[in-house]
């Protein structure tokens, strides 16, 4: 099977496992009763329109590293898509990016209205732990607690919401201060990075990774966090709407800071290539078994999409 088949399987399991989840918390046996269709049809244009689905890839390669099939990793993978999708839905919002267009259809707040994008990214949110609470997601209680907590601070005011509130503040509340490249990267590696390590260790605490493992996943889950932002700027200031599913150049054309216009294309793909090889040597640990997470960090570097 070739890297993009596999990546098409996951994204089909995934969307699959997300329906099926977010159909399952419609009904409350405690009788708080149907969750209301309008919120429902906004969950599933969130969840189900599309979406490479690279964060539930690398749950699912990185619990393969031991031994984990794609069943017992997969609620895990669709818990952690739940928290990506709602920070899209957020983040499309007029109040934040004002987006109007995401993979390739029109954003959460324009198919309904923004009251309904922000509840359908509540709901997103709190299923996700819903999801990671459940005894399906894993028989031991241990491991559960450890992906709730990894989860949760991901995804928290240290981690992903983090870093959209710095990049908010440094456009809104210190527009023409110069920024630096370090505090890019630290942004970045809480806006996008924070998730995308997560998704990389969750396979180690799904799979009872030993703390040198768990430090390499880690690693890598860093490495390639980087990579997406830059590979993601690269597409913002040189790609094509179409194709990237998304407006381009809205970095340059709000003046905003970013590694590209810091460092210029050249410089940042170059720092692209150095990131790409490092996540590639954090994998040594584990040698061959590696073979499709160091394909996932070529195909990160290299996306168009
Ligand atoms: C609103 C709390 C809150 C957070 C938003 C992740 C994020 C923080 C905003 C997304 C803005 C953005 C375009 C960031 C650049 C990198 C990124 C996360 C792109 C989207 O992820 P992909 O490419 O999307 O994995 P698909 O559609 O494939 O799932």
């Amino acid at each position: 099977m070739t890297f993009a088949q596999r990546l098409d399987l996951i994204a089909g399991l995934t969307a699959g496992r997300l329906r099926a989840l977010a159909g399952s918390t419609t009904q409350h046996s405690g009788g708080a009763g149907a969750a209301p269709q309008r919120l429902l049809d906004a969950v599933q244009h969130a969840t189900l329109g599309g979406g490479k689905r690279f964060r539930p890839f690398l749950v699912l390669e990185s619990a393969a590293l031991f031994g984990l099939s794609h069943a017992q990793a997969l609620d895990t993978a669709a818990a952690l898509e739940c928290i990506h999708c709602y920070s899209l839905a957020h983040d499309d919002l007029p109040a934040m990016d004002n987006d109007r267009v995401r993979r390739g259809q029109p954003s959460v707040w324009v198919a309904f209205d923004e009251w309904t994008a922000i509840l359908a990214g509540d709901a997103l949110l709190t299923l996700a732990f819903e999801i990671l609470a459940a005894p399906e997601t894993h028989p031991d209680p241990g491991t559960r607690l450890a992906l709730i907590t990894g989860l949760a601070k991901a995804a928290g005011a240290a981690g992903m919401v983090g870093g959209q509130a710095l990049d908010l503040g440094a456009e809104r509340l210190s527009a023409g201060v110069p920024q630096t490249v370090d505090a890019i990267l630290h942004m970045q590696s809480l806006k996008t990075g924070a998730l995308i390590r997560f998704a990389a260790e969750a396979g180690g605490i799904l799979g009872g990774a030993s703390p040198e493992q768990r430090a390499a996943l880690s690693a890598y889950g860093h490495h390639i966090g980087v990579a997406f932002q830059i590979a993601d700027d690269l597409l913002d200031a040189e790609g094509d709407a179409e194709t990237v599913g998304k407006a381009v150049s809205k970095d340059a054309e709000a003046g905003k800071a970013t590694l590209v216009s810091l460092l210029g294309i050249a410089q940042a793909r170059a720092e692209l290539m150095r990131t790409e090889q490092a996540a590639v040597d954090a994998l040594a640990p584990f040698g061959a078994r590696a073979a499709t997470l160091i394909e996932a960090a070529r195909f990160v570097a290299r996306r168009d999409r």
